[in-house]
């Protein structure tokens, strides 16, 4: 039997290369070889405010990155997450085992907490959603019987806390209820980080759009924030720890022009930042172009029908685990 993989997104700010680079280039490499399952996470984007008709928007918008990257809906399972009510139902017998301390402690967490406060995160003020938000994120691959789970660096600690309460569950109900799931990540493509601060993720929801190249981007918008990117001091296009934003930028050029990070350095040997940026900016603008134009050719309609039929593919899965771990616990069937 195949192993499966479970995988999303959430319909929320402008999905970036980062998200590609660390998350969907891999889906659709993996769909050959596993059982595959992608959702787009609409419950856990409403853990911040957002606008109705903008999150329908988006919840579509995901759909369409994730057929134009190449996920073939004829191999695996496209659904949204609040089409399968078990995800809720699942998330609440899992909170009952997980623990206040271990949720505190998860550094998306903090981050959000900052975010959505606004006052430096006092506890207080922290809308409940955005602290057990890993608990959905757990039943989400629980549900499944998932043995891989392809995402970025970032959120490892989410997976950890998955095989925590996996274990934890077992342990107290029997060994064979959850699969222990582990984390897929791929080296280079791990942590794409901002433009505007290599120090830190690229992320869709930074404060400035100089932080991010979207997917949807146009040409003069990639060529505008390429150019504004900080870069580090010296002349030199090379690839070492010391410079950040160069490592940065080299590595999005690697992977989006497919080169290895040397071969890239050998390209500006005697040439400076300016002619690396012009450069590094074609190669974006050549990666989105045909993926933009397929975005383009879906319709709303078709998409939803996708994802609609990927929720009955998905149903029988979930409501199969779900009467399972009830048994377990001594709800009556
Ligand atoms: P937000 O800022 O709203 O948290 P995000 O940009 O971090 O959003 P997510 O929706 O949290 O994006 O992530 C979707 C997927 O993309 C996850 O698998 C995540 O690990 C991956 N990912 C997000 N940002 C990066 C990045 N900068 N580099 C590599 N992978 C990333
Ligand atoms: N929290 C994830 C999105 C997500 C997810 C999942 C990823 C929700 N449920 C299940 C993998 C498996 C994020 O990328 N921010």
């Amino acid at each position: 039997m195949k192993k499966r993989i479970f995988s999303g997104v959430a319909p929320s700010g402008n999905l970036h290369i980062g998200n590609y680079l660390g998350a969907i280039k891999n889906w659709v490499k993996l769909q050959e070889e596993y059982d595959s399952i992608f959702c787009v996470v609409d419950m856990h984007a409403i853990t911040m405010p957002r606008d109705p008709e903008e999150l329908r928007k988006k919840t579509i918008e995901i759909a369409k990155i994730y057929l134009a990257a190449g996920i073939d809906p004829e191999k695996c399972a496209i659904f949204i997450q609040s089409h399968i009510a078990e995800h809720a139902e699942l998330m609440w017998i899992l909170n009952t085992i997980a623990k206040t301390g271990e949720l505190s402690r998860m550094t998306q967490f903090k981050d959000k907490a900052e975010l959505s406060t606004g006052d430096g995160g006092s506890f207080e003020n922290v809308p409940l959603g955005i602290f057990n938000y890993p608990i959905l994120m757990v039943a989400d691959i629980l549900l499944y019987n998932t043995d891989l789970v392809p995402v970025g660096e970032d959120q490892l600690q989410h997976i950890e806390i998955t095989r925590t309460l996996a274990n934890r569950f077992n342990k107290r109900f029997g060994e064979d209820t959850f699969v222990i799931p582990k984390s897929f990540i791929t080296r280079e493509g791990q942590r794409i980080m901002g433009l505007d601060n290599p120090m830190k993720k690229m992320s869709k929801s930074a404060k400035s759009e100089y932080n991010y190249i979207a997917l949807s981007d146009d040409a003069e918008t990639v060529r505008r924030k390429i150019k504004k990117a900080v870069t580090d001091s010296g002349s030199e296009i090379v690839y070492c720890e010391d410079k950040p934003a160069l490592k940065n930028l080299i590595n999005i050029y690697s992977l989006l022009g497919n080169k290895n990070p040397k071969e890239v350095e050998k390209l500006f040997i005697g040439k400076g930042y300016s002619d690396f940026k012009s450069d590094l900016s074609e190669v974006i603008i050549n990666f989105l172009k045909p993926f933009q134009e397929k975005m383009n050719e879906l319709s709303d309609e078709k998409v939803l029908g996708i994802l609609r039929s990927g929720a009955e593919k998905v149903r029988p899965l979930a409501r199969k685990k779900l009467i399972e771990v009830k048994k377990k616990i001594g709800f009556m069937l």
